[in-house]
């Protein structure tokens, strides 16, 4: 019996008191942190699906020069859109989902410390995210400053874009509240037995990026209500002609925006170090080395952000350290990769989805972090700066690496969540027609860069036509294969099919708790709530 399912069984012999709402009422007032994980998983699966029809916009205008549906000025609208729906709508909230699930079953707590703030944290998000996709409807339409929101364009533009600040705001808001959620449910509430260098993997890497959470969207928020008022109450933070400086929107920008790709990444590292040694066989290799390398980049991530403004101009001194900090990021990265392959050496390994999944994160995701290293080498960056080479590269790491994470994560733990087995069959098929068509979309953007293809163009020169049609053919692909993922692995898996195995990975199973769980998986089916 699933844990849902036991949930509302139980639920059911006590059909009068009210403590389990149902109908609207169980997902609107929820405060059980399974129903709020699914919240979040539906949502971030809407936000995926959103995201991923402005991309193939992007991609069918570009399958050919000139320009065949769109206007410059709206296929700039859907570029920027496209990575606010994916970064805020879809990678972030899908890890909180995972958090919401996971973490306090995997520390022994009876739910999130405070559960509603938990249900406040995300109601918060739909009202947000109707609000930046609706101002596509406003004059003037949706915000094409980029997703990075530059000054000075992104203080001259209609009303989309004080749209996007405000559902940035409440986007921040809901991830601040959710981080404080995570690390007091994590420090305090944890079984007994339980200590910090016991957790899973998955909990540590989420206990870290909720810190980043809290130290950077403040940040960004920051940096937006200085857009807000120099927009609309006379201010100059960014206007050189009031005496500020468009540049200091950049570094505020990215002092937020670097530690941000690794909020989306740190999760994704905890699940993959799950799923290895569970389908290894045994425990993870380096299991504190782990934990001290995620905490690394985590402090590291915050001394580099000035590697995204090689090309604003800056002294060779500054130009050195940006360019060292960030090739350090290289070290504690490498020891986690090879603590997986190390993991995974001579064990007894099986293929089955979710490990399919974490492998191809792996090796994809690897590729990304190499593009990564080339791109922090300050000469090459300053030719590569807003070419294609760098959409190659962060695609690799956000796609190949937290999305592919996220899959992986949804195959090794959905069973839990719905109580059914997927197929296994369609599962290893949704992973293999993703892998290609990833590669095919975004291999040749590499080619493209360094051919010198600029991004964010609705139009481009008759040369690069070749390697843009065979992206764009990889891009509907992967697209197809995500509604093949919806209609044939998720949507059968809810509604029926294998009952799953308390323990679905069997033998692989108990290596996931590399430590005695003091709380096993289904003893909570009414959680108390705390606050
Ligand atoms: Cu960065």
């Amino acid at each position: 019996m699933s844990t849902i399912e036991h949930a509302h069984g139980h639920a059911d012999d006590h059909a009068h008191d009210d403590h389990h709402p149902h109908g609207w009422r169980r997902w609107l007032y929820a405060t059980n942190h399974k129903d709020i994980g699914t919240l979040y998983l539906w949502f971030s699966l809407a936000m995926l699906m959103t995201g991923g029809v402005l991309a193939l916009g992007i991609r069918a205008e570009l399958f050919m020069p000139g320009l065949q549906l769109f206007q410059p000025e709206f296929f700039n609208q859907l570029t920027t859109m496209h990575g606010l729906i994916m970064v805020f709508g879809a990678i972030m909230p899908a890890f909180v989902g995972f958090a919401n699930w996971m973490i306090p079953l995997q520390i022994g707590a009876a739910d999130m410390a405070f559960a509603r703030m938990n249900n406040f944290s995300f109601w918060l998000l739909p009202p947000a995210a109707i609000l930046l996709v609706s101002s596509f409807l406003m004059p003037g339409g949706a915000t094409a400053a980029g997703w990075t929101l530059y000054a000075p364009l992104s203080t001259q533009m209609g009303i989309g874009m004080d749209m996007g600040i405000f559902a940035m705001h409440i986007m921040g808001a809901s991830s601040i509240m959710g981080s404080i959620n995570i690390v007091t449910t994590i420090l305090n509430m944890r079984a007994p037995g339980m200590t910090l260098m016991k957790m899973p993997m998955f909990a540590w890497t989420w206990l870290i990026t909720a810190y980043l959470l809290i130290a950077v969207m403040p940040v960004l928020a920051g940096a937006i209500t200085m857009t807000l008022t120099d927009r609309h109450f006379g201010t100059s933070f960014f206007n050189a002609a009031g005496g500020g400086d468009p540049v200091m929107y950049q570094h505020i920008f990215w002092f937020f925006g670097h530690p941000e790709v690794y909020i989306m990444i740190l999760p994704a590292f905890g699940i993959v170090s799950q799923i290895i040694p569970a389908f290894s066989r045994k425990p993870l290799f380096g299991y504190a080395s782990m934990v001290y390398a995620t905490s690394s980049i985590a402090i590291l991530s915050f001394i580099v952000w000035a590697h995204h403004m090689f090309a604003t101009g800056m002294p060779v001194t500054s130009q050195l350290f940006f360019m060292y900090a960030t090739m350090l990021i290289a070290v504690p990265t490498g020891v986690k990769v090879f603590n997986w392959i190390a993991t995974m050496w001579q064990g007894s390994m099986t293929f089955e989805t979710p490990m399919l999944w974490a492998v191809g994160f792996i090796f994809v995701f690897t590729m990304g972090g190499f593009t990564g290293l080339i791109c922090a080498i300050t000469p090459v960056d300053i030719q590569l700066q807003d070419t294609y080479y760098v959409v190659a590269h962060f695609h690799y790491v956000l796609v190949a690496g937290s999305l592919f994470a996220l899959f992986a994560g949804f195959y090794y733990w959905g069973p839990k969540w719905t109580g059914f087995m997927y197929n296994e069959t369609r599962g290893q098929i949704h992973f293999w027609a993703s892998l290609i068509t990833f590669n095919v979309t975004f291999f040749p953007m590499h080619f493209l860069g360094l051919a010198g293809m600029p991004r964010r163009y609705a139009d481009y020169a008759a040369q690069f036509t070749d390697f843009n049609m065979l992206a764009s053919i990889g891009a509907f692909g992967f697209g197809l294969s995500q509604v093949y993922f919806l209609f044939f692995v998720l949507l059968p898996s809810i509604r029926g099919g294998e009952k799953a195995a308390a323990k679905p990975w069997d033998g692989a199973e108990g290596l996931e708790w590399t430590v005695p769980s003091p709380a096993p998986f289904h003893t909570f089916e009414t959680p108390p709530t705390v606050n």
